[in-house]
């Protein structure tokens, strides 16, 4: 069993589909997990979401909430979210698949999406989109007020939108594992923090964290 830490995608179907074929990921054995800003910008979003949706129910994908599903659940929440469809930012994406979708299934989806977590974790790892905030003066044990610092407040959480240097190794000593800022390669960026978005948008560059090996894997191809 293997579990692969996925960068931002972006809606990046097809260069999605080309990493799972180079680890030769296994969906009985294996499961992937996101950093976060799976949707947007890329043409791929709808066919992408479609898929993870029957992934998670599935079992071998689960992602952790990034800034861009954060931005859409607040927009569908009636919140005035001005960037959200500026082609910077690139939500008419994802809009017009939610558009297609009947109410029913679109209402499904959003569920899903708001069940991302800010964080995952196991014994030895942290993923979270942007990277875990520091807590001044906090010593290595303080391990509850990390904790309550990473709960509240949801989807405006500071986790999803800090880059470096404003990110910190966990206070555990467990390996965070980080998207949202883009790197040229994916790599260890610091004692305790691995970096994984390499920006496929734009690059056509994804990769992946294998957290059992500690290896690193990417493919290239054209951005959607
Ligand atoms: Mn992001």
């Amino acid at each position: 069993m293997a579990t692969y830490v996925v960068g931002d995608l972006h809606g990046q179907s097809p260069l999605f589909d080309r990493l799972l074929e180079k680890i030769r990921f296994d969906p009985m054995a294996d499961r992937i997990i996101a950093t976060g800003d799976v949707i947007d910008r890329g043409s791929g979003t709808g066919d992408l979401l479609t898929r993870l949706y029957e992934g998670a129910k599935e079992g071998w994908f689960l992602s952790v909430l990034g800034n861009h599903e954060a931005s859409f659940l607040r927009l569908r929440d009636g919140d005035s979210v001005p960037f959200y469809e500026d082609p910077e930012f690139g939500g008419t994406r994802t809009l017009e698949f939610f558009g297609r979708l009947g109410h029913t299934r679109a209402r499904a989806f959003e569920s899903w999406l708001s069940s991302w977590p800010l964080v995952w974790s196991d014994a030895n790892h942290i993923v979270v989109h942007g990277g875990l905030p520091a807590v001044p003066g906090t010593r290595q044990g303080d391990i509850l007020l990390c904790e309550t610092r990473l709960s509240p407040p949801g989807i405006l959480h500071e986790c999803l939108d800090l880059r470096p240097p404003n990110i910190v190794p966990s206070w555990d000593g467990r390996t965070v594992v980080s998207g949202h800022t883009i790197v040229r390669k994916a790599k260890v960026y610091r004692e305790g923090i691995v970096m994984v978005d390499t920006g496929a948008y734009r690059t056509g560059r994804l990769s992946a964290y294998c957290l059992e090996t500690g290896s690193f894997h990417s493919v290239l191809g054209s951005p959607c």
